[in-house]
């Protein structure tokens, strides 16, 4: 068995002006797909290659073959599955008064969370977890992610490596996070912190 590459939920195209048709396709289909082939490499014909996804990142994250390929097959999931042409906007209900509760705000929460991504040097995620309970929010390097650290279940997952944004926004890591805000999923999001609290 292996682990297949999940297919999107929306075309290439449909998040511009936020996300470029271009940087979607190459990062779905080659860095995506990349880590998946290669974390298929990893545990191919090991005793690993039964384990589900997570207990791999979990229980095998000395592995450094199975930690940057599971934590990059792992992250890109997480990360289509928040975003949607439809996305944008604020959450409802329950996740709405969690992070009223617990940032004070909604634009709190999201500065909180920017300054996250802005400031992870060099290349990794940005993450707004359920931690004992509570919403945290953290960064993380490379393909690494809270789940696998023990530290939370993320339930939204920004990609800041450079291949996430530098063809449309060059250096501009600020303005890729400003407008990727545009295409959050806030249902999706939503889903995520009821099946984690
Ligand atoms: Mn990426």
């Amino acid at each position: 068995m292996g682990f297949e590459l999940p297919e999107l939920e929306y075309a290439y195209d449909s998040l511009e002006p936020h996300i470029d048709a271009e940087t979607m396709e190459l990062h779905h289909s080659k860095h995506h797909a990349g880590y998946t082939a290669k974390l298929n490499a990893a545990i191919e014909g090991t005793e690993m290659d039964s384990l589900g996804i997570e207990d791999l990142m979990i229980n095998h994250m000395d592995n450094a073959a199975v930690r940057n390929n599971g934590g990059g097959f792992w992250n890109h999931g997480i990360f289509w599955e928040t975003m949607s042409p439809d996305g944008g906007g604020e959450p409802e209900g329950d996740l709405a008064n969690a992070i009223t509760d617990t940032f004070g705000s909604f634009q709190a929460m999201k500065d909180q969370f920017s300054d996250a991504a802005m400031t992870r040097f060099g290349s990794g995620w940005a993450w707004l977890c359920v931690t004992n309970g509570q919403l945290s929010i953290c960064s993380t390097p490379n393909q690494d992610n809270p789940l696998m650290l023990g530290e939370g279940i993320p339930i939204l997952g920004l990609d800041v490596w450079e291949h996430a944004y530098y063809k449309n926004y060059g250096p501009g890591r600020g303005d890729y996070i400003a407008a990727w805000w545009n295409v959050v999923n806030w249902s999706s999001v939503s889903d995520n912190y009821h099946a984690a609290i």
